[in-house]
C-alpha cells in the first residue's frame, strides 16, 4: 500500500509544481494493483520516484481576448466648475390668484366745484313786515341789554360790594356798600360815569329811599351839600335846589358847624351831617348814557 504515513516523499520541488506528478502515479499505481486481483507488488512505486522538470517548451498561441473585468471602485468628487453665462429671459408666466385687500388710502384733493344747478320753483309770498318789526325791537332790546352789561361790568367793584341796581324811566342806582367819606364816595361814582344819588323828584326820592330799605340799611351820603356856601344847598353837579326838598324836620341844622353834606334815612328824609364820615353811598347814572 502506498498510504501517507509509508509513502516517501522526495523533497525535490521544482518550480512549484509539487507533489502534483506523485499524486498522478500513485493513482496509476492503485489502478495496478486493483487490476492484479489482491497480487502482492514486491515494488513500491512510490518509495523511488523521482521526479525532474523537463525543458521548457515552445511558447503556445495567443489565447482568445477574455471576458470585461469587473467595474472599479467610485472615483473622488470632482470640483466645482465655473459659473456659465446668463440665459435668456424666460415667457411670462400666468397670473396668480388676488392678494388681499390693501390699506386705506390717504384722502384725495378736493375736487372743482360742479356746474351751477337750474333755478328753483318760485317761493310763497310771506307776511314779513311783522316779523321785521319784531326783528328790529328785539335788535334795540339786545342793544339795551348789552349797554347795562357793559355797564355793570364797569361799575362792580365786586359782587358783594353791590346789593343789585335800581333804575326809574330815567335813572340808575347803584348802592355801593363800601364806607367811604363824601369827596371819595363822589369820586367813586365819577370814576364810573355818574354822581352821588341827587333826587330831585319824589318819585326818584321813594325809589333811592326804598333801594337802601331792601337792603337793610338805615342811612346812605346823597350828592347834596352846602360845602360852597354854608346854609345854601345844591347838588352835587352844582345843579340848584329848585322845587324839590325832602329835610327832615329840624333839619339841615349844621350841628357843631361842621355839618356841610346830607344822607338820606331809610325813611326817605334828609339830614346835613358832616362830611368826614365814613358810610355806604348811592351812586346815579342817566340812562342816556349808560
Ligand atoms: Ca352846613
Ligand atoms: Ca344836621
Amino acid at each position: 500500500m502506498c498510504s501517507s504515513s509509508q509513502t516517501f516523499w522526495p523533497r525535490i520541488l521544482i518550480r512549484g509544481e509539487k507533489l502534483m506528478p506523485c499524486v498522478l502515479l500513485t493513482l496509476l499505481g492503485m489502478t495496478l494493483m486493483e487490476s492484479a486481483q489482491g497480487q502482492h507488488m514486491s515494488d513500491d512505486p512510490c518509495s523511488v520516484q523521482i521526479l525532474v522538470p523537463g525543458l521548457k517548451g515552445e511558447p503556445g498561441e495567443k489565447g482568445e481576448k477574455g471576458v470585461p473585468g469587473r467595474p472599479g471602485r467610485l472615483g473622488p468628487q470632482g470640483e466645482m466648475g465655473h459659473p456659465g453665462m446668463k440665459g435668456h429671459k424666460g415667457n411670462m408666466g400666468h397670473y396668480g390668484k388676488m392678494g388681499p385687500s390693501g390699506v386705506k388710502g390717504i384722502k384725495g384733493d378736493m375736487g372743482d366745484p360742479g356746474p351751477r344747478g337750474l333755478n328753483g320753483d318760485p317761493g310763497v309770498p310771506c307776511e314779513c313786515t311783522p316779523l321785521r318789526k319784531m326783528i328790529g325791537e328785539m335788535d334795540i332790546l339786545v342793544a339795551q341789554l348789552s349797554n347795562e352789561l357793559k355797564f355793570i361790568k364797569n361799575a362792580l367793584p365786586s359782587p358783594a360790594a353791590v346789593a343789585g341796581i335800581k333804575e326809574t324811566d330815567s335813572k340808575v342806582y347803584l348802592l355801593v356798600k363800601e364806607e367811604k367819606r363824601y369827596a371819595d364816595a363822589e369820586v367813586y361814582c365819577q370814576g364810573r360815569g355818574g354822581h352821588l344819588a341827587m333826587p330831585k323828584d319824589s318819585g326818584s326820592n321813594r325809589a333811592i329811599a326804598g333801594y337802601i330799605t331792601e337792603a337793610g340799611l338805615s342811612r346812605v351820603y346823597i350828592g347834596i351839600n352846602d360845602i360852597d356856601r354854608e346854609g345854601h344847598f345844591t347838588y352835587v353837579d352844582r345843579s340848584p335846589m329848585s322845587t324839590f326838598s325832602k329835610w327832615r324836620e329840624g333839619e339841615p341844622n349844621n350841628a357843631y358847624e361842621d355839618e356841610d353834606c346830607a344822607e338820606l334815612l331809610a325813611a326817605g328824609d334828609w339830614t346835613d351831617v358832616s362830611c368826614q364820615p365814613t358810610m355806604y353811598f348811592v351812586c346815579e347814572f342817566d340812562k342816556d348814557s349808560v
